[in-house]
């Protein structure tokens, strides 16, 4: 029931992430300082108040250079299951599927949006299979053996990513001061605040009164 509920607002908030304006966090400019969890470094609390599963991006609204992944995310096959169902990823950096059953798979993959195929491959009991995705936003992964099994992924360049908790509550460390957007995807909604993180804690609410989301 969960994942139905959380496929349904996926798809519904996929609708308009792409016209999310990526054009900060795309291809940093030389100029760019590097990430750094160093002093002066902010965390940010938040609360989305949507009454449904939310994925929430910080993104930065200068060009800004982010380090590399410190661990490559999985997508797995076991028990005729893709697990988890919703798996966030950098865009630019790589993603591996697994199938960890005794039968075949197939992962096939499209833009949530556009429904442009991102790649279909089969892979064999105890195989893997790396990808890199190269544009932000939802995506949906089908078996086309077995059609009960769907997850999702969200791919963003942005390293500060996060699946609210069933309260809404997220929260992002070591985030270096500056102008931020912070943006929740959740059922069939984008909602979306400008953040001027100075350093120590800030806090946001999105969604209910004060939100000036939708546009
Ligand atoms: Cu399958």
């Amino acid at each position: 029931m969960r994942r139905a509920l959380l496929m349904a607002a996926i798809a519904l908030a996929a609708g308009c992430s792409r016209s999310v304006d990526r054009s900060s966090s795309a291809a940093p400019s030389a100029a760019a300082a590097p990430t750094s969890a160093g002093a002066g470094s902010a965390r940010i609390v938040g609360t989305v108040h949507a009454g449904s599963l939310a994925v929430v991006a910080l993104e930065p609204k200068a060009a800004r250079a982010f380090p590399p992944q410190a661990d490559t995310p999985v997508m797995d096959q076991v028990g005729l299951t893709f697990g988890p169902e919703l798996l966030l990823v950098r865009t630019g950096e790589p993603v591996e599927f697994r199938n960890n059953d005794d039968t075949l798979h197939n992962v096939n993959v499209k833009d949530e949006q556009t429904r442009e195929q991102a790649f279909n491959v089969a892979i064999p009991t105890g195989g893997v299979y790396a990808f890199t995705f190269k544009k932000d936003g939802f995506y949906r992964v089908n078996c086309d053996i077995h059609p009960a099994m769907a997850a999702s992924i969200f791919s963003a360049s942005t390293p500060f990513t996060a699946i609210a908790e069933s309260d809404g509550r997220f929260e992002f460390d070591d985030v270096p001061p500056g102008p931020w957007t912070v943006t929740a995807y959740t059922g069939g909604r984008r909602l979306r605040k400008e953040l001027d993180v100075k350093g120590g804690v800030t806090e946001v609410t999105l969604g209910g009164e004060t939100s000036d989301g939708g546009r």
